[in-house]
């Protein structure tokens, strides 16, 4: 990330979650509330287990906001857990080992690639960080993000495309219920969608410049994403070139406009003026109930994985994840190329530049 800067910490069953956001303007009016909202909304959904019962995730603004205004210092969040208080003496930063080591690896998890790279012999010292629990940070982040966009007129949302392979409240409701029925898991689609971005935000000039490259890995590093789609790239790969390219018109008024938006809002790299599309598919949770074959790290024995308590389905949460990694990235690239020091001025260099661009 460039423009903006994100970053984190905190365990799953730690005392708390801690993130810097570097790079929004200073002059930005923000609140708690809408924080706070954001938070709850990616608590939601249909499939969520146990924990979401014990957390209900609020924002404390640390440094870097006064009085409702960010100063344009690094902004420090930070979410208390309230599991925690479950966890006191097996998650302590002093003292002695205690609580019974996980030694049996989950397929799909993190945790046999992590306790042999990082030579833990208790699997929990992988899970808990690479836990789904860290995502309440970036969705704390991508809403201050979404505060930033929004005065420079680009708003983000989303909506679940499929779960399990089928669409349809009720349909999507049964496909979660079996899977819970019957000690499994589910993923599925969904899609984003940010409107009112000025062309030209990214660069054609070099790989780590693109835009589309910068939206791809922000939503790759969701937990579970394994498939990340801008525009129809699935689909165009099948068609002629004649059946994909958008092609470009200009109104009585000289307004360049399309007819289609198969790219997806980028061309090149950049955004192109029209509304950026991302697809992501995520995999079933790794957590099954009705646990997998796996092996015991500390014996090389055959034995089932490890049953932590866990959801049936996260792609609601995902969703808001995916709106927050979009916003970041977003804000990213309008300060780096608006200026990221006062919003007054970043706003008024918006400006100029869309009266260029767009007349
Ligand atoms: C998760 C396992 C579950 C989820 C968690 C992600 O937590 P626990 O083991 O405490 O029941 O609820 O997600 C969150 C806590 C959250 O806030 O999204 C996992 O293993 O990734």
């Amino acid at each position: 990330m460039s423009g903006v800067k994100y970053f984190s910490g905190g365990e799953s069953h730690g005392a708390r979650l801690v993130c810097i956001l570097e790079g929004l303007p200073a002059g930005l009016k923000v609140s708690s509330d809408f924080v706070n909202a954001e938070l709850k909304r990616r608590q939601g959904g249909y499939g969520r287990g146990g924990r979401m019962k014990i957390e209900s995730d609020k924002i404390i603004f640390s440094s870097g906001i006064r009085f409702g205004e960010t100063l344009g210092s690094p902004i420090t969040l930070i979410v208390e857990n309230h599991d925690w208080e479950n966890w006191r003496e097996k998650m302590s930063a002093e003292g002695s080992p205690c609580g019974e080591k996980v030694t049996n690896a989950r397929p799909g998890h993190a945790d046999l690639p992590g306790a042999l790279k990082y030579s833990r012999d208790d699997v929990r010292d992988i899970l808990e960080r690479s836990s789904a629990r860290e995502t309440t940070m970036r969705v704390a982040a991508g809403a201050l993000c979404k505060i930033f966009l929004k005065e420079c007129g680009i708003e983000i949302s989303g909506k679940i495309l499929s779960v399990g392979g089928v669409t349809g409240e009720d349909e999507i409701k049964n496909r979660i219920d079996v899977a819970k029925s019957k000690g499994d898991t589910l993923g599925g689609i969904f899609e984003i969608k940010i409107t009112g971005a000025p062309v030209g935000l990214g660069s054609h000039i070099q790989w780590d410049k693109k835009l589309d490259a910068k939206f791809a890995a922000a939503f790759m590093s969701i937990q579970a994403i394994k498939a990340v789609e801008i525009g129809d790239g699935w689909d165009n790969a099948k068609k002629f070139g004649s059946e994909v390219h958008d092609e470009i018109f200009v109104d009585d008024d000289k307004k360049i406009f399309r007819k289609t938006n198969r790219a997806g809002g980028i061309e090149g790299g950049m955004t192109n003026g029209e509304p950026i599309i991302i697809r992501a598919a995520m995999k079933p949770i790794p957590t099954l109930m009705t646990p997998l074959k796996t092996i015991d790290i500390a014996t090389k024995n055959p034995t089932t994985a490890s049953k932590e308590r866990s959801d049936t389905c996260a792609i609601f949460a995902a969703e808001v994840v995916g709106e927050a990694m979009a916003a970041i990235v977003t804000a990213g690239a309008v300060v780096e190329k608006f200026g990221g020091d006062a919003l007054c001025d970043t706003l008024e260099n918006l400006k100029n530049y869309r009266k260029r661009i767009e007349g």
